[in-house]
């Protein structure tokens, strides 16, 4: 094809999706809410990749780490950049076949009763702070679908936390305190619920009533995972973010119409950003001024307008990502079906919690920027990277100029857009979230490929993209198809990440099935033993490439089995599993690490077992053998 003709079609393929997405908007009766557009216009043309940038030659390794949310698939994906290489998947809140997660009891007990929940929907995967800099300890991230907060282990990129949040519905944002040090996890309930006069929520009264129906801003203790506190809003609450100062916390409300339905939402000209007052919060529950919903215990406080613990400021129009400059100074909205962005100045916010100025005299600029604004990141030398939605591009702009336009100064913010390809969610530049943002990469999670890779049916993978901003001009590099659904990542230096080897003994992950094999009188290192316990058979074995320390193994019709393996390797990268055929029992057992499953013995007659991870030239001889006496 010929150049021109491909730019033809590129425009093409643009207008159809931007008129598209602008129509969606239309036919809910809004198209007249947004502003002029674009004001510098997107180039048309593809960047070529700036010279070797991008190329981690074989056997070198990647610079940073990324953690994607994997969104509707519930996990969580460990991405090396600037390779975009998917360097691992870990499981959370779904269920996976590979490591057993959801299937041995290790993960059973960290699912905990949701572990009835086959699926889960991840957002927001963020990395513990202290000082304002990623500790490479924890990261977070939340389940929109099933109302979970869950928390992954860095040392052994495992979940060892899940949360079931009480009293809401949907946790959606999530971010950490970055000052001074992760204490909370700040979690957004999207949906309004009937909270009723007795104390009780949503026990089907009121259902008829929205007025009656309220969410909450939620504190969960970082190292407990326990709700600290909830904060009943008006509203409804979006996405978040904390300051560098420890004290404040920002949620945008895109639904401050309380509106049942679609257009119900989109009503008012403006929603507000509510700003959350840690200190004034602890100090209310330390008070005592709280009280309890339903069976739960946690401390509920009452944060609607007019309390002592929020303030409420007006943000044109369903704003969407919240996002803390990493100097500290701004909070900025991203006004979504406004084209522009607010920026708060968090300075003024003691100012604005003592009653000495008005909501919106925080508001320091409000920069338009094009259509459909959702996320915004930074370079850490006073740049914006907006994602635009609609116009699928990323404008990047100047936070002081903005600021400058705004005080009606003749300045042009705006920098550059480029195209993206297409409909931007969140973008995130390295180390962004952090005072160490360095300006090197710039992720972009598009939501649609359309025609960027091979069509693989109606169903199509998404776009993540990535974008060198370590020059003057943004540069596309890469386009990484990815599968359902990465909403959010996050890119860290790859030194401030340090993941175990091989499993230490005593690690808590299999403590409690360690005491098990203690009180059989089992030495897991050495033992391997058959305990029967009525109609309950523990199997406990050692694995060394390529044997099972058991290969034969002789139970009853009906038998309660648990198989605890203890894999005696030392060799980095010498992953056992078991799988017993036809049994639905998998899990993955790494060097050192100590895993069971537990499953029925319902079907008499011999059984296989084998291991289902490649550890040996003799890895298909890796079996076993269940012998079920019929009962
Ligand atoms: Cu998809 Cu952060 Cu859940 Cu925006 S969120 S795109
Ligand atoms: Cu052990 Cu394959
Ligand atoms: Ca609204």
């Amino acid at each position: 094809m010929s150049d021109k003709k491909k730019e033809i079609e590129n425009l093409g393929r643009r207008h159809f999706l931007r008129n598209s997405a602008v129509t969606g908007v239309a036919g809910a009766g809004l198209a007249g809410g947004f502003g002029a557009g674009t004001l510098l216009g997107g180039s048309g043309k593809a960047q070529a990749a700036s010279e070797g940038s991008i190329e981690v030659a074989p056997g070198e390794l990647d610079e940073y780490y990324g953690f994607w949310s994997g969104g509707q698939s519930g996990e969580v994906r460990v991405v090396g950049i600037p390779s975009m290489r998917e360097l691992m998947r870990i499981p959370v809140f779904n269920q996976e076949g590979a490591t057993g997660w959801g299937i041995t009891n290790e993960s059973r007990r960290i699912l905990g009763d949701s572990v009835k929940f086959l699926n889960g929907d991840s957002h927001h995967p963020h990395i513990s702070m202290t000082d304002g800099s990623y500790d490479g300890k924890y990261l977070f991230i939340n389940d929109k679908a099933n109302t979970r907060v869950a928390r992954i282990r860095l040392d052994i990129m495992k979940t060892d936390k899940i949360t079931s949040i009480p009293n809401v519905q949907a946790i959606h944002g999530l971010r950490l305190q970055k000052v001074p040090h992760t204490k909370y996890v700040f979690a957004n309930a999207e949906f309004p619920i009937p909270h009723h006069d007795d104390d009780t929520v949503n026990d089907g009264r009121g259902m008829e009533n929205p007025e009656g129906y309220y969410t909450m801003f939620n504190g969960i203790d970082a190292e407990s995972m326990d709700v600290a506190w909830q904060v009943i809003v008006d509203g409804n609450l979006d996405n978040t973010d904390a300051d560098y100062t420890g004290r404040f916390v920002a949620s945008t409300c895109y639904n401050s119409e309380k509106g049942m339905t679609l257009a119900d939402t989109m009503r008012a000209e403006r929603d507000w950003v509510v700003v959350f007052d840690v200190e004034a919060i602890e100090a209310a529950v330390a008070a005592g001024e709280f009280k309890t919903l339903g069976d739960s215990e946690v401390p509920v406080l009452d944060g609607r307008k007019g309390s002592a613990l929020t303030r409420y400021i007006p943000v044109p129009k369903n704003p969407h990502g919240l996002n803390t400059s990493p100097d500290g100074k701004y909070f900025i909205a991203n006004g979504k079906l406004s084209p522009t962005c607010t920026i708060i100045a968090i300075d003024k916010l003691p100012e604005l919690f003592d009653d000495a100025i008005e909501p919106r005299d925080t508001v320091v600029g409000e920069p338009e920027l094009g259509l459909g604004p959702l996320h915004t990141t930074f370079d850490g030398r006073g740049n914006a990277y907006t994602t635009l939605f609609i116009d699928s591009q990323i404008a990047k702009w100047n936070i002081e100029d903005a600021i400058r336009a705004y005080d009606g100064e003749e300045v042009n913010y705006l920098r550059q857009k480029l195209d993206v390809h297409y409909q931007p969610g969140h973008n995130h530049a390295s180390l962004t979230e952090t005072k160490d943002a360095d300006g090197k990469w710039l992720v972009v999670l598009s939501k649609f490929s359309k025609d960027r890779f091979l069509p693989v049916g109606p169903l199509r993978p998404e776009n993540d993209q990535l974008i060198d901003i370590s020059g003057e001009e943004m540069k596309l590099v890469h386009d990484g198809p990815a599968f359902a659904e990465p909403h959010d990542c996050i890119l860290v230096r790859a030194d401030q990440i340090n993941p175990k080897k091989v499993w230490v003994r005593d690690d808590p992950f299999f403590a409690e099935t360690v005491a098990m094999a203690k009180e059989d009188g089992v030495t897991l290192e050495t033992d391997n033993k058959i305990v029967r316990d009525g109609n309950q058979v523990r199997v406990y074995m050692t694995s060394v490439a390529p044997q099972f320390g058991i290969t034969e193994f002789k139970v009853k019709q009906g038998d309660e089995v648990t198989v605890v393996i203890t894999n005696l390797d030392q060799v980095e990268d010498v992953t056992h599993g078991f799988t017993m055929t036809n049994h639905g029992a998998v899990m993955e057992i790494s060097p050192q690490q100590t895993a069971s499953v537990t499953f029925t013995a319902d079907k008499p007659g011999v059984h296989w077992y084998y291991c289902q991870w490649f550890c040996h030239a003799m890895h298909m001889e890796m079996t076993g053998r269940m012998l079920v006496e019929k009962a």
